[in-house]
């Protein structure tokens, strides 16, 4: 039955995390996969979810099926994190949300909800984006186009080029998916202002914008961070946002993320939501509960949810921090490229501009694992290896 199948490549990242498990060097480096991880090295449970969890442990009193959507009381959660508390579009009904396991599973569900019932959109993704857009999108068949985004000279963003290449091929109906903030693999994000050029052409293009919310809290605050996406979404008639509590909960292997959809009417939201349900049915029937209760729980106790946001607060200090140690130990070495744009760059990647025979070296010969695409994943760096990372950095580069 199966002779005719050839073996195909893994994820090269996850390929990356095998790799570094496996390497004897005590003086090894992950950089690889993007998880936080404290100065230790170690990607821990936040105080807040271990307290809730043991709160839910003494009052959880059935594991009952959830319901297509997941606890209906979890909803609200994911609106309110991602528009803010008193947003006109929660209150007139216009958004709804369910509970998915992960962003994944939410981008999985926007990609069957497209090909469903926009069969002629093509979806517009940045070059680069995270490797497994491209997959979701194209497993559900649908078209997937690319727009300039990062530009390797500057460090910044085409946005000329993006603009003039969205101008010039995408028609009414079609996808752009935007990242709201953490640009993944880059670490560049839209500006303020930009967001607001791009959202005036979705409107007059008529396009429909998916927006992926993986690392909110991670750039520059819980609110700051959804700037683009809340102008955007508070002025154009439909929107998608793929969110994700993977990072900013710490809860990565509890798969817990949210699918939203904003219309022009309730009526429209909700009809839209059930087809949503009708696609959550054929793929996995239900959400996993633990991840949503953790959050809900925390969300709901003052003393757990103030915790929480000086978690977040922690996380994305030491990120920011560690770029800025990056910046100044890279030039303490004389290394003749200019890193500066490392502490400009947010979230828990920074595209170093390291060439693919750089990575190669840095990965054979002194155990430092970053993707071959010269993506590192900053929170990997700690005090303890960032002197040996920076050394090794400037005798590859030179
Ligand atoms: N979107 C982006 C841009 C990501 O980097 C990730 C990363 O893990 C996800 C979505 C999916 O997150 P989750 O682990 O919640 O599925
Ligand atoms: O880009 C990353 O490192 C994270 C984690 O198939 C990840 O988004 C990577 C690959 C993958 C799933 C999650």
């Amino acid at each position: 039955m199966f002779k005719h199948l050839q073996a195909v490549p893994g994820d090269p990242l996850l390929a990356l995390i095998v790799a570094h498990q496996q390497d004897p060097n005590p003086k090894k480096v992950d950089l690889g996969v993007g998880v936080y991880k404290d100065d230790e090295g170690r990607c821990p449970i936040l105080e807040s979810v271990k307290k809730a969890e043991q709160i839910m442990v003494d009052n959880e009193v059935t594991k009952a099926y959830l319901g297509v959507y997941g606890a209906a009381e979890f909803a609200p959660i994911i609106q309110e994190l991602l528009l803010g508390k008193d947003n006109a579009i929660i209150k007139e009904g216009r958004i709804q949300s369910t509970q998915t396991p992960g962003g994944t599973g939410a981008l999985k569900v926007a990609a069957d909800f497209i090909s469903a019932n926009l069969p002629d959109a093509r979806l517009w993704v940045s070059d680069p984006t995270w490797g497994n857009h491209e997959s979701i999108f194209r497993s559900a068949d649908v078209e997937v186009c690319h727009y300039p985004y990062y530009d390797a000279v500057t460090n910044g963003v085409r946005f000329d080029e993006m603009m003039a290449k969205l101008e010039a091929e995408t028609k009414a109906g079609d996808v752009l998916l935007l990242h709201a903030c953490c640009h993944n693999p880059t670490g560049v994000d839209l500006s303020f202002e930009q967001w607001q050029v791009i959202t005036d052409f979705v409107n007059q293009r008529g396009l429909l914008p998916l927006i992926d919310a993986a690392y909110q809290g991670f750039g520059d605050g819980l609110e700051e961070d959804m700037a683009g996406l809340r102008y955007m979404a508070e002025r154009t008639p439909s929107m998608l946002i793929a969110n994700s509590f993977s990072k900013n909960f710490g809860i990565y292997r509890d798969r817990c993320g949210g699918l939203s959809v904003i219309a022009e009417t309730a009526t429209e939201a909700k009809n839209a939501f059930s087809i949503i349900g009708q696609a959550i049915r054929a793929n996995y029937s239900m959400p996993p509960a633990h991840g949503a209760t953790v959050v809900h729980t925390i969300w709901t106790n003052p003393e757990l949810h103030s915790l929480w946001e000086a978690e977040v607060t922690q996380m994305r200090n030491r990120i920011n921090g560690l770029r800025n140690q990056l910046v100044e130990k890279l030039a303490a070495t004389g290394v003749s490229k200019d890193f500066s744009f490392i502490a400009k760059q947010r979230g828990m990647f920074s595209y170093s501009g390291l060439t693919l025979e750089q990575v190669r070296t840095l990965r054979s010969d002194y155990s430092i694992y970053i993707a071959d695409t010269g993506r590192m994943s900053v929170a990997g760096v700690s005090d303890h290896n960032i002197d040996y990372l920076c050394d090794a950095i400037a005798k590859v580069v030179g």
